[in-house]
C-alpha cells in the first residue's frame, strides 16, 4: 500500500517533513511506502519552486479540494491556519498530522480536538523532541523508578533571533495568527515534552496549577517585502511593502512556576531574546533516587545523577543500536542531529496511519514496529498543552495564579 500524502505549507517545517518523508523508505524499510503526493499553499510560483525541490508530483492552492483526495494530510501552515483545513480533513475521514501549537487559541484547539475524537482516525500533533533518543533512554529511566519521587522539573528554551530590534516582523509576532509568541512557539513544546516524561500518574503527573509571566521587549517590528525559505517569517510568502513597520502584539518571553499532580514544582521559560542561544532547548528533573539533564544542544547525550553515587552526573552518549531509533541510522558515536526527530516523528506516525488502515500486520508474526493503532502525541495531547498555554497567559492577565481545568 502507498499512502498518498498532502501537505499544507512549503517553509520551514514543510521543508523539515519533506525531507523526513523523503529518507523514510531507506532508513525506515518497514515504513508504509508513501508518495509526496501534493503540496497546498497560495502562492503558485514559490509552490511550484518548493514541490520540484521537495519531491511532490503536483500543487494545489485550495486545501478543501486535497483533504478528503489524500490519505494523509500534513498541516504544516501557520497556527491560524490549523484548525480549518485540519478539520476539515478529519470530517472526511483522512488522518491528520499538524503542527504545534495545536491552534493559537484553546477554542479552536478544542475544537480540532473534538473533530479527531470523532473521526476516530489517528491524529497527530508534531511535538517532534519526544522523538529524540536521549529524550525516549530518560523516558525508560523515569518509568522504571530510576530516579525515584520525582520533586522539581525544569524546562527551558532560549532562542535568540529577535533580539535585533530590526529583525523583521513575521506572522509569529502577530497574536491573530500565532496565538502567542514565545510561549506557544517553545513553551508549547516545553510542556508536552514535561508531559511526556513525567506526566504518568505514578510520577509526577499532569500540572495543576500555574503562575505565568509573559513580557514583550519590542512592539514594532518593520516587515519586509519577501522572506528567505529557511527563516522563521510568513509561510506564504505574503508580498508586505518595504519600511512599513507592524505591531508585535504576543510575547517575547515568558517564564512560569507549575505546580504538578503530585506536588512536585515546575519552573518552565521561554525567550526570543536570550542572547547567544540559538536553538536552546533544556530540561532538568530531580528525583528522589536521582536526577537528569538534557540539552538539545547536545542531543545524542542524557546527564544523569544516581543519588547513591552522588559524585557528579555521569554523560551518557544514547548512540547504541540498542537506543531509540539509533539502529536505522549510524553505528554507535556517529551522531544524530534535529532532523532526524522528524524522521522518527514521521515514521511513526505513518505506521499509525498504515496499520490503522491495513488489516494484515506490518511485519511477520504481528509484531509492530512502529506506534501501532495509536499515535502519541494526538490532538488530545495537543490540546491538554494548549490548556497550559492558556492558563500560563490567564494567570499573566490576572496577576495571580490560574487551575488548570
Ligand atoms: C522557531 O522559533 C522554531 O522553529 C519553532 O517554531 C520550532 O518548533 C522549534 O523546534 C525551533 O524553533
Amino acid at each position: 500500500m502507498t499512502l498518498e500524502v498532502g501537505v499544507l505549507g512549503y517553509r520551514f517545517m514543510g521543508k523539515a517533513h519533506a525531507n523526513a518523508l523523503s529518507r523514510l523508505s531507506m532508513f525506515f524499510p518497514d515504513a508504509p511506502d508513501v508518495e509526496r503526493s501534493v503540496l497546498v499553499g497560495r502562492d503558485e510560483d514559490a509552490l511550484s519552486d518548493a514541490a520540484e525541490q521537495f519531491g511532490f508530483e503536483s500543487i494545489a492552492t485550495d486545501w478543501e479540494a486535497v483533504v478528503d483526495d489524500v490519505d494523509v494530510f500534513y498541516n504544516l501552515g501557520p497556527n491560524h491556519v490549523h484548525a480549518e483545513p485540519s478539520i476539515a480533513a478529519l470530517e472526511a475521514g483522512t488522518p491528520v498530522f499538524c503542527e504545534k501549537p495545536l491552534a493559537p487559541t484553546l477554542a479552536e484547539a478544542e475544537r480540532m480536538a473534538d473533530a479527531a475524537a470523532e473521526a476516530g482516525v489517528p491524529n497527530g500533533t508534531a511535538f517532534n523532541y519526544r522523538f529524540v533518543p536521549a529524550i525516549q533512554h530518560a523516558k525508560g529511566l523515569l518509568e522504571d523508578g530510576e530516579l525515584g519521587e520525582v520533586r522539581h522539573v525544569r524546562g527551558r528554551y532560549l532562542q535568540d533571533w529577535l533580539v535585533d530590534p530590526e529583525a523583521p516582523w513575521s506572522w509569529r509576532n502577530d497574536a491573530e495568527m500565532a496565538g502567542s509568541g514565545a510561549l506557544g512557539d517553545l513553551g508549547a513544546h516545553t510542556v508536552d515534552l514535561l508531559r511526556f516524561l513525567v506526566g504518568d500518574d505514578d510520577l509526577a503527573g499532569e500540572m495543576e496549577r500555574v503562575s505565568g509571566h509573559l513580557q514583550t521587549f519590542v512592539d514594532e517590528r518593520p516587515v519586509e517585502s519577501e522572506t528567505p525559505a529557511e527563516s522563521r517569517g510568513n509561510e506564504d510568502g505574503e508580498a508586505v511593502e518595504h519600511d512599513e513597520m507592524r505591531s508585535v502584539t504576543v510575547d517575547d518571553a515568558y517564564s512560569a512556576q507549575v505546580e504538578f499532580e503530585n506536588g512536585a514544582m515546575g519552573t518552565l521559560e521561554a525567550s526570543r531574546f536570550a542572547t547567544g542561544h540559538k536553538n536552546d532547548h533544556t530540561i532538568e528533573i530531580h528525583g528522589s533516587k536521582g536526577s537528569l539533564r538534557f540539552s538539545l544542544e547536545r542531543l545524542n547525550e542524557l546527564e544523569v545523577l544516581r543519588a547513591d553515587e552522588n559524585r557528579g552526573y555521569e554523560t551518557v552518549l544514547v548512540t547504541d543500536e540498542s537506543d531509540p531509533y539509533v539502529d536505522h541510522w549510524w553505528p554507535p558515536g556517529h551522531v544524530l542531529g534535529w532532523e532526524h526527530t522528524f524522521v522518527h516523528e514521521n515514521y511513526e506516525f505513518l505506521s499509525a496511519v498504515a496499520s490503522e488502515s491495513s488489516e494484515t500486520p506490518r511485519n511477520e508474526g504481528g509484531e509492530t514496529a512502529g506506534a501501532g493503532d495509536t499515535f502519541e502525541p494526538s490532538f488530545a495531547d495537543g490540546l491538554a498543552a494548549q490548556r497550559v498555554l492558556e492558563a500560563i497567559e490567564a494567570s499573566d492577565e490576572k496577576r495571580e495564579w490560574v487551575s488548570i481545568s
